[in-house]
């Protein structure tokens, strides 16, 4: 009896230690993301994880990214986008970075263009992070330095935040940037500094967190 207990505490344990070591690999669950809860099969990670983009075109999954403490302030409401470059065709205008699908993207012939967001009149959130999830594709787009300003006329701008050397892993992954303060202004703008040595600059989405 008391070697089958042995046994089988052995076979438990050993089964603990696969199933970590997967979920830590090839998460299985649901997990939140910045325009909804996404549901991955294993197999597809485990598929894409161990294929090298260099080498095929795949990409490895994007590694999830928590954000559920946080509401995008620009979800509901209707503000106003611009950009420095208009998109490449017509179906990839600056309104794509706003529009909760990662499939939509804004693609510009620039490496360094700069977005803007307006809030309606009177409406000046407290942002408190903020987040870029990249496109489909070509990685020498992504975004590698920039500043982020806010201005109250859209004139006079000030720095909230400035990244150097930002590098994305996978294609539709999410960074999450954290401001230090809290900031509150009716325009925000990111203005674009490298991308990663394109021609084009692109995103899928840009995302203006409050806390919730
Ligand atoms: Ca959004
Ligand atoms: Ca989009």
């Amino acid at each position: 009896m008391h070697k089958y207990m042995t046994l089988f505490l052995g076979v438990a344990f050993l089964a603990g230690c696969c199933f970590a070591n997967d979920s830590t690999l090839f998460p299985k669950t649901s997990y939140k993301t910045a325009v909804g809860t996404e549901y991955v099969s294993a197999a597809l990670i485990e598929k894409t994880w161990k294929t090298d983009p260099k080498v095929d075109g795949t990409w490895p999954m994007p590694k999830p990214v928590d954000t559920s403490m946080y509401k995008d302030a620009t979800d509901g409401v209707k503000g106003v986008i611009t950009a420095s470059t208009p998109g490449s065709n017509s179906k990839e205008e600056v309104g794509n970075l706003f529009d909760n699908d990662q499939k939509t993207k804004y693609c510009t012939p620039s490496a360094t263009p700069w977005v803007q967001y307006q809030f309606p009149d009177g409406v000046k959130p407290s942002i408190v992070a903020y987040a870029f999830r990249t496109a489909n594709d070509a990685a020498e787009r992504d975004p590698k330095e920039w500043v982020l300003q806010g201005s109250d006329d859209g004139k006079e701008w000030k720095d909230i935040d400035a990244q150097k050397g930002i590098e994305f892993l996978s294609r539709f992954e999410i960074q999450l940037f954290k401001l230090k303060a809290a900031v509150s202004y009716q325009y925000y703008r990111l203005v674009v500094k490298a991308n990663h040595g394109g021609e084009h600059f692109q995103l899928s989405e840009i995302e203006l967190f409050v806390n919730k």
